[in-house]
Order: C-alpha cells, then structure tokens, then sequence
C-alpha cells in the first residue's frame, strides 16, 4: 500500500468515526486532559465509556487497566493517561490473526440478519480484493428472497467480477458448491458469497450456513474458509447478542461492522470484540463501492482519541505539574 493509499484510508475511518467521536470520546479527551487523575477521574471515564457504547464490563476493564498502567508507570499528566488509553484501545481490538485467505480458492462467506448490509459488503470486498489484483467471483447464496440475486448482480456488474447465482429458492449449498468448482477450474483466487438474512425459522438459517460451510470443503478441499458476520454499528451493543447466536451456529471467524458512518456507536467494536472474541476485520463506513476499509486497530484508536495539538499538550502538562 502506497503512502496516499495509507492516508486516504487513515482519512476515511476518522471521517467514519466522527459521529462517534463529536458525540462521545471528544467528552472523554476533555474529561482526561483537563483534570488530575484521581478516583474521580476513573469514574466519570467509565461513564462515559459506558455512554459511548463501549458495554459495562468493558468499561470496567478498560479503567482498570488504565489505572494500572498509571501507577506502574508513574503518569502525572491527563495527557499521559489519554496517550495511555489510546494505547489500551488500540490493544484491545488489535486482531491477533490474520484474515485466512490461503486457499485455492479463498472463499468468504458473508452472514448476519437482515437489513445489516451483507450484500453492499460484498460488492465493497470484490472491489476492493479487484484493485488488490485479486481475481474475485461472487456467489449469491441468498436464493431465499426474490430480488437478492439481481441486487448482487448489479454490484457485482458494477464491480466489474463474475456471479454465480441460481434461481429463487435453490439449495444456497448447491449454488456455493458449484461458485466454488468454477473458481477452482477457472483459476480464481476468491469466491465471495452472499447469504440469506431470513429463513422461515431461526433453526432453518443456521443449519442452511452450516450446510454451506460444509459445502465448500466438499467441492475443493483445498479452500479456506472464513465466515464474516455482518452487525449494523447503529444498533450497538444490541448487536452483541445477536452476534452470540450466528458464532455459535455459522461458526463466523470474524466481524463486519458496518454503517459507521451513520451513527455515534462506533465504541461498540471494543465491546463487539471483547464479548464476540472474533477479530474485527472490516468497517463499512458509507454507502458506495469504496466505502469499505480493511481494520486498523492503529487507525480506529487514533481516530477516536486523536492526539491532542502541542501547544494544547503543553498547557495541560504544565497544569498537571502544578497540580502535582
Ligand atoms: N451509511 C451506510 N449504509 C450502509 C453501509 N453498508 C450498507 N449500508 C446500507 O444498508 C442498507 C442495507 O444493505 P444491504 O447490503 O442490502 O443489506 P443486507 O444485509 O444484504 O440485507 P438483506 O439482504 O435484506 O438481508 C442499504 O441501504 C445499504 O446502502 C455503510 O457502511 N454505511
Ligand atoms: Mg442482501
């Protein structure tokens, strides 16, 4: 990635996360910079944490860590304790793996509810996989509801890749089985499917992404598999529980948070990655076909806390001396 390309995406997640950041965490810098630390301080942090969307036990963690990493390393300054928080954050979301896509072909399957923006991901992760030189195939897995495989048509029509569709109401494990050979015979690098947000039970759902999943083993044993689950930040830590039901049942390895842009929850992904144990691998951040960013622990926590300007830096470091 080039350095343009590394700003322009530094740029868009700060400019997804301005929500978020004007409504709440810009409380948490001014509570953290203009006061000392004391107990006080901790509390009206884990409020606004809590406030921010971050969830309780989060919260609570992330204070205590913070109060830790004060005494042991002997932070004085506000400034200090937000350079300090920024770097908890920054940990606490920092995915430990990589996004598996060593298979031949590497196939993502993408799940979550309806309405939380599966197909517009898909049609965001082939444009950007495209311009990475990768040869990307879609498959529309959502056979359930009428209009879904002519929606991921156009977009995959607009990302200029392939689709493998079938019609309403075909097996979804057929339609990934055969995505799957053909990318295989064809020499594609990835297969990306889409998948239903409804069934008519909940059972049926999971049992059908399990049926997928296990579809894609049967037609090349030599793919990998990554299940995305999509949540919708607007609906915050409500997304959670959800969230718990599909890692059970569609065995998801990983998360999608999408309509950043759109909301002033973004605090929720600590809370989604704490709660899920699943690294976030991607935010949606608006609604075009470039509006999708890989995640960068770096980039969200600077851009929730950005760091403060020297001269600004300076007065809160002499007005914690002198409270010293
Ligand atoms: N602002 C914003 N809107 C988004 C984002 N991602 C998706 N959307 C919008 O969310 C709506 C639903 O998106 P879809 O991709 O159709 O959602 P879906 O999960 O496939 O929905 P079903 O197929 O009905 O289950 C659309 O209007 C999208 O434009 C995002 O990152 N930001
Ligand atoms: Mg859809």
């Amino acid at each position: 990635m080039g350095f343009f390309d590394i700003f322009k995406k530094k740029k868009k997640m700060s400019d997804g996360l301005e929500k978020t950041r004007t409504d709440f965490f810009q409380n948490i810098v001014n509570t953290l910079t203009s006061s000392v630390i004391d107990d006080d301080l901790y509390n009206d942090l884990e409020e606004q944490l809590i406030l921010a969307d971050v969830g309780p036990s989060c919260a609570v963690r992330l204070v205590d860590e913070l109060r830790d990493e004060v005494e042991i390393n002997g932070l004085h300054t506000g400034q200090e304790a937000l350079d300090a928080l920024r770097d908890i954050i920054r940990r606490e979301v920092s995915p430990k793996t990589d996004l598996d896509l060593s298979g031949k072909p590497a196939v993502i399957l993408v799940v979550g509810v309806n309405g939380v923006g599966k197909t517009t991901t898909i049609a965001k992760l082939a444009y950007l996989y495209k311009d990475l030189g990768k040869r990307v195939m879609l498959a529309a897995c959502d056979t359930f509801r009428a209009a879904a495989s002519e929606q991921l048509e156009t977009w995959a029509d607009r990302a200029g890749v392939p689709l493998v569709k079938a019609g309403e109401g075909a097996d979804p494990a057929a339609v990934i089985f055969d995505a799957v050979k053909s990318a295989t015979a064809r020499g594609y690098d990835m297969v990306i499917a889409d998948t239903a947000g409804r069934l008519h039970n909940k059972k049926g759902l999971m049992d059908e992404l399990a049926k997928i999943s296990r579809s894609v083993k049967k037609a090349s044993p030599d793919a990998s598999l990554e299940v995305l689950l999509v949540l919708d930040a607007i609906t915050g830590q409500n997304a959670i529980s959800q969230a718990q039901e599909f890692c059970r049942a569609a065995g998801a390895t990983g998360v999608v948070l999408t309509k950043l842009d759109g909301t002033p929850k973004g605090g929720c992904i600590i809370g989604v990655h704490e709660k899920l144990g699943l690294p976030i691998r991607f935010v949606g951040v608006g609604e075009k076909i470039d509006d999708l960013i890989f995640f960068s622990a770096t980039d969200f926590a600077e851009a929730l806390l950005p760091e403060v300007p020297q001269h600004k830096k300076e007065e809160t470091e002499q007005a914690g001396e002198e409270q010293a």
